[in-house]
């Protein structure tokens, strides 16, 4: 296992779910973290507990993915000591709504582009350069079996996650001839803010999607992000596929009741 001691690791979306167990779990590994999301209150308590817990060192940043002038002005203009960053996390993302895409509300579209898409282009346009530049560096982007199957009312979410793994395949032919490396981790379900997010803080019907199986954890996610990011520096993971026990498929799910 490849040490990340020190390393400077940027996740996005760190204020919940999968990116704050990301922190965790790279914090505890000794990583230096930069913590981006638009709830600052969230990534400040993270960072107290990261700081208790492993003494890590954090750098927040309130912001927006989707927003490009803000990703450009933030990431251009970090800190010289946080400026050379290691690891890229592209995790920020959300899914908005469940409907038939002829009675989808365009405003859920243009956001879960904005953030899914848009977002993880901007974050990467604005990183990648350096690590190119220094011949060090890994993008792991966080991308979903949504990628690889639909699922009916999936469409525009099932569309940015395909997008992600296009990319994440591209990246790999950009980056050929550079040591600089790509991976994408593409979990089923997750028992996260996910759901309550999707359906606009319905907290009912978010709990009826884990209902009687047994989710896969943000845990589960860190510890393959962690192992992405900790092989011998020849080794590129291109793409983890995992799924709960409990699940086959985007469609098929075993519940006990
Ligand atoms: P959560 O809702 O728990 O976390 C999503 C994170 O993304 C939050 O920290 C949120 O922070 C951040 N985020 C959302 N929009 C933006 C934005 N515009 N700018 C910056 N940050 C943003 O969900 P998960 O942890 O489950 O999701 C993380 C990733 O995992 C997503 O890309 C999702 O698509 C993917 N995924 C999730 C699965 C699941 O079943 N849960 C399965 C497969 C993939 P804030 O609101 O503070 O900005
Ligand atoms: C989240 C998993 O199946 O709800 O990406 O799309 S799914």
């Amino acid at each position: 296992m490849a040490s990340i001691q020190n390393q400077i690791v940027l996740i996005t979306g760190a204020s919940s779910g999968i990116g704050a167990s990301c922190a965790r779990f790279f914090a505890d590994a000794g990583a230096r973290l930069i913590l981006a999301a638009r709830r600052r209150e969230r990534l400040e308590a993270l960072a107290t507990e990261l700081k208790d817990k492993f003494g890590t060192e954090t750098l927040l940043l309130q912001l927006d993915v989707g927003d490009r002038s803000a990703v450009e002005a933030t990431l251009t203009a970090l800190p010289e000591a946080w400026a050379a960053v290691d690891i890229l996390i592209n995790n920020a993302g959300l899914s908005r709504g469940l409907d038939k895409l002829h009675e989808g509300d365009i405003q859920d579209w243009e956001e879960m582009i904005d953030t899914n898409l848009k977002g993880l282009l901007y974050v990467t346009r604005a990183i990648l350069p350096g690590m190119v530049q220094r011949g060090r560096g890994q993008v792991i982007n966080l991308g979903s079996i949504a990628g690889h199957q639909t699922y009916p009312g999936g469409n525009v979410y099932c569309a940015t996650k395909a997008a992600v793994k296009s990319l994440t395949e591209c990246l790999k032919l950009d980056l050929l001839g550079t040591p600089v490396r790509i991976s994408s981790v593409d979990p089923g379900m997750v028992e996260t803010e996910f759901s309550e997010v999707r359906f606009h803080g319905d907290g009912d019907r978010a709990q009826k999607v884990y209902q009687g199986l047994t989710p896969l954890t943000p845990d589960d996610i860190a510890d393959v992000v962690l192992y992405c990011a900790t092989r011998p520096p020849h080794v590129n993971i291109n793409d983890v596929v995992l799924m709960p026990v409990d699940q086959a498929s985007t469609t098929m799910s075993y519940r006990r009741s």
